[in-house]
């Protein structure tokens, strides 16, 4: 069966999360290497739980620790675990994260709902850095909190693999944390429960494949090879293609990610479609593009230095970039196409791979 897959959030069942909980309180109550020392009295324990979201389910598999596929979005809590008396009134925290398996969704970060009114002193996703900084308090003349206190909301993204080996994980690490009760008075916190995934790639489906024509001016529809195309996805990464004799290309197995298609043949202008959606089940086709002759040095605008460098060569019958119709001698001809398109540059000619959808 297929789930609903990508950019969605995955989601754990009420009951997952209850058995984390489950576990976690047990663990509170247990010698455990988790905690740095037994509960004392009646001070909480600050923890990242993943929480439920809607009523999809796709979590790769249900344990300690949770797994995930990359490419899933999941949502986590930080939660005051067992606040007593006198109560909890706001609460700092930072969290930090490995970059290579995880991104901290941007504008995710929101206050848990219990805390509202909230005064939000600090709220920051350090992307780059791979740490998220927090600090809020209630607002006005309100009650403290207690019980399991939400202080604040997150999602974040797999992004890359933890395996192999096997088991391996990535950890969403607690750190620099403060609890409040009103009046300023500072509320002890007894242990601090990171939050380890398992992200996995899901090799469960096939990637769909982007299909499409290069063909370049000048040239016999069935003279069309080698054009290269080359897909770039928004982490900078890099797939490319080269084209059949008659200019089809198929780039196979294309993981879901939005790319920029740029066409390029030696001797002509590359042209490039960004903002390519590529789903991970589905044939993306992109409408054909014919690339102008011309641009002889690669420079992506077709001038005077293209002309010099067809005239330096002109009457060679070796090879050249510069036989643009492919006759096999460099003459007027070549330098007719190239003129024609004298001035033009690949910023104005961009291609136009997405053609919108007739209705
Ligand atoms: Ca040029
Ligand atoms: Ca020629």
């Amino acid at each position: 069966m297929t789930f609903t897959r990508n950019k969605l959030i995955r989601i754990l069942t009420l009951v997952v999360v209850w058995a984390v909980l489950g576990a976690l309180i047990w663990t509170h109550a247990s010698p455990s290497p988790a905690l740095a020392q037994e509960p004392a009295g009646d001070e909480p324990t600050l923890s990242i739980l993943i929480v439920p979201e809607g009523d999809g389910f796709s979590i790769a598999s249900v344990g300690t620790p949770p797994v995930f596929n990359v490419g899933d979005v999941f949502k986590v809590s930080i939660v005051a675990l067992g606040v007593a008396d006198p109560g909890l009134f706001g609460g700092q925290f930072e969290l930090t994260y490995d970059t290579n398996h995880l991104a901290a969704v941007e504008e995710s970060l929101e206050p848990g709902a219990a805390m509202e009114p909230v005064v939000v002193a600090v709220s920051n996703i350090d992307s780059a850095g791979g740490l998220v900084e927090y600090a809020a308090s209630r607002q006005g003349d309100l009650e403290n909190l207690s019980g399991n206190v939400v202080l604040a909301t997150l999602r974040f993204e797999a992004v890359g693999p933890t395996e192999p080996p096997e088991g391996q994980t990535t950890v969403i690490h607690l750190q620099n944390v403060k609890l409040g009760a009103k009046g300023g008075l500072e509320v002890p916190v007894v242990g601090l429960v990171d939050l380890e995934v398992i992200i996995r790639v899901d090799d469960t489906v096939d990637d769909g494949d982007v299909t499409g024509k290069v063909k370049v001016e000048a040239r016999a529809a069935d003279n069309q090879a080698d054009h290269e195309i080359v897909a770039e996805d928004s982490l900078g990464g890099l797939l490319a293609a080269l084209t059949g004799a008659n200019g089809d290309f198929l780039f196979n197995n294309v993981p879901a990610e939005t790319y920029t298609f740029t066409a390029n043949s030696p001797g002509f202008l590359s042209a490039s479609c960004a903002g390519v959606e590529h789903t991970t089940d589905a044939l993306t086709t992109l409408a054909e593009v014919t690339l102008l002759a011309g641009d002889i040095d690669g420079s992506s605008e077709i001038d005077i230095t293209d002309a010099v460098a067809i005239g330096m060569v002109l009457g060679s019958t070796d090879p050249e970039v510069a036989d643009l119709n492919a006759d096999g001698v460099v003459d007027i001809l070549d330098l007719i196409l190239m003129a024609a398109n004298f001035g033009q540059t690949s910023d104005v000619n961009p291609w136009v791979c997405q053609l919108p959808v007739e209705l």
